[in-house]
């Protein structure tokens, strides 16, 4: 027989086992009402400004379009045959396999987006048929400028949108949506490789959930419905202009003179439009500095409001101060050290020479995994900037899971319980409020909103994110 003195030690374990087993609980449901709480709020500051429009808005958007292939990343390369690489290197534009695995091998373990030409037609070709090969795949209606017109048309707001699109891609279009630009037989194929947090390739690992994506297109970068679109805005009579999908130039075989000779007619569309119409910019992943410094004169000046990630925002500020294109930066950036690179860009383009028909830049969005930031002068154009931050941030979360209703089971904070708004020493520190998720100030002749993310655990896909994020700011806001 046991003597009580043996006993006592498995029970001692067994309750220790319990009250482990019964924090974990408290723990756990604690983060659960703290995210249903967040959630909750976020969800009334996005409705409090209301779509109760007198008439719907109408938004005026270019340019280009393409049909997504969306694969698990590493599963395509292991079918294609393609070894992982360990000589990462960051390369402008894709001919062999082999720079697509060292490519590959530069941004998969960071876990940053990317987007790259494909000058190889067979190793393109290899790729899609490869992809359609992949039990997992699917098509999805791809281009900046159609995610964010079918994001538009979903929220209410009427939309002419420039672009060259096969009739399956015109199919999937909401019934707001105006096509300016023929139509086309031989869509432009977006390969978009996702990956998950942690994914494997070979000895490497993602930080964070991304995507790499390739493209060999002829019709975008052309920005061939420019004109189309051109001669029905006047008509449309739009209450804002966005232009997006630029990067399908980056890095592309144009012929001497012909890029700068479509952003000069981009720059006399800009310079046609009414200017008390708002015009949005939205950035992308840009590697090729002369485009960059193009985008710099011909688009950037004309546009009030600019839309970016976390790697863009380096990348351009970086430019526009003589530095180099930055191709990789932070993709999990403090909350300070954006706020101080976005008040440093908002500085630096409004207190540039303006030309005559230029613009003041009066709001700036940037989107990051942790968190939205919307900046917008005081008496400039743009409404309900509290509202629209939520919005952005709540349909990350959307966007991401694939699912208009939000989990909070799906979804972690990864923002911490207060920020500095700046990297300056003795900056404030805004605490995080679980019941005020959106915190707003004002600075100089701006104001500022912040919204923490709930970030989407369980990953549908991430690509076409910032569009669906920058439209769903942009629309409470006009
Ligand atoms: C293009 O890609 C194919 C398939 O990977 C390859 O066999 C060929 O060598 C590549 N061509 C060039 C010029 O690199
Ligand atoms: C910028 O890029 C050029 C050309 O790639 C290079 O020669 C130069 O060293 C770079 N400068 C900096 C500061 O990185
Ligand atoms: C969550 C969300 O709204 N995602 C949408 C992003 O935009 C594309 C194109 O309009 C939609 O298909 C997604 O559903």
């Amino acid at each position: 027989m046991a003597t009580p003195k043996a006993l006592c030690v498995p029970v001692l374990s067994l309750l220790a086992v319990l009250a482990a087993y019964w924090y974990r609980q408290v723990d756990d449901d604690s983060l659960q009402s703290r995210l249903d709480s967040v959630l909750s709020s976020l969800l009334r500051a996005e409705q409090k400004a209301g779509l109760d429009f007198h008439r719907p808005p109408r938004v005026a958007i270019g340019f280009g379009g393409c049909l997504d292939i969306i694969v698990d990343g590493v599963a395509l390369l292991d079918e294609a045959g393609i070894e992982p690489s360990y000589n990462p290197i960051h390369h402008n534009y894709i001919e062999t396999e082999a720079q697509l695995a060292e490519s590959f091998a530069y941004f998969f373990p960071p876990g940053a987006a990317s987007e790259r030409y494909v000058s190889n037609e067979t190793l393109f070709k290899k790729l899609v048929d490869t992809s359609k090969s992949l039990s997992e795949m699917r098509w999805a209606l791809g281009g900046n400028a159609p995610v964010m017109a079918n994001r538009l048309a979903t929220e209410g707001c009427d939309v002419l949108l420039g672009g060259r699109l096969s009739p399956e891609e015109i199919s999937v279009l909401s019934e707001r949506i105006t096509v300016a630009g023929e139509s086309i037989s031989d869509p432009d194929i977006h390969l978009i490789m996702e990956y998950p947090t942690g994914a494997k390739w070979g000895n490497h690992m993602s930080r964070r959930a991304n995507r790499y994506i390739v493209h060999s297109d002829s019709h975008n970068p052309m920005i061939d419905s420019l004109e189309d679109f051109k001669s029905q805005l006047e008509n449309f009579n739009p209450d804002l202009l966005v232009i997006g999908g630029l990067q399908m130039m980056d890095s592309f075989p144009f012929k001497s003179g012909q890029r700068e000779s479509r952003l000069k007619a981009m720059q006399e569309l800009l310079l046609s439009i009414d200017p008390k119409i708002g015009s949005h910019f939205e950035m992308a992943s840009f590697v090729e500095q002369s485009l960059m410094k193009d985008l710099l004169e011909y688009v950037i000046p004309y546009s009030d409001s600019l839309g970016m990630n976390e790697q863009e925002l380096p990348n351009l500020l970086s430019l526009i101060k003589g530095g180099n294109i930055t191709v990789l930066s932070d993709p999990y950036p403090r909350v300070a050290s954006i706020l101080d690179q976005m008040r440093e860009l908002y500085q630096l383009l409004r207190s540039q020479k303006h030309k005559e028909g230029q613009r003041h830049l009066t709001r700036l969005h940037v989107h990051t995994l942790a968190f939205q930031a919307i900046m917008v002068s005081k008496g400039s154009l743009w409404k309900n900037t509290m509202s629209a931050t939520a919005k952005a941030s709540l349909t990350a979360n959307r966007h991401v899971c694939g699912s208009s209703q939000i989990n909070t089971r799906k979804a972690k904070l990864v923002m911490d319980d207060s920020f500095s708004v700046s990297r300056e020493m003795g900056s404030q520190r805004i605490p995080f409020k679980e019941s005020r998720p959106v915190s707003c100030w004002e600075e100089d002749n701006y104001e500022i909103c912040l919204a923490p993310v709930l970030v989407c655990t369980e990953v549908f896909q991430t690509a076409g994110g910032g569009d669906n994020i920058s439209a769903a700011g942009l629309v409470l806001q006009i």
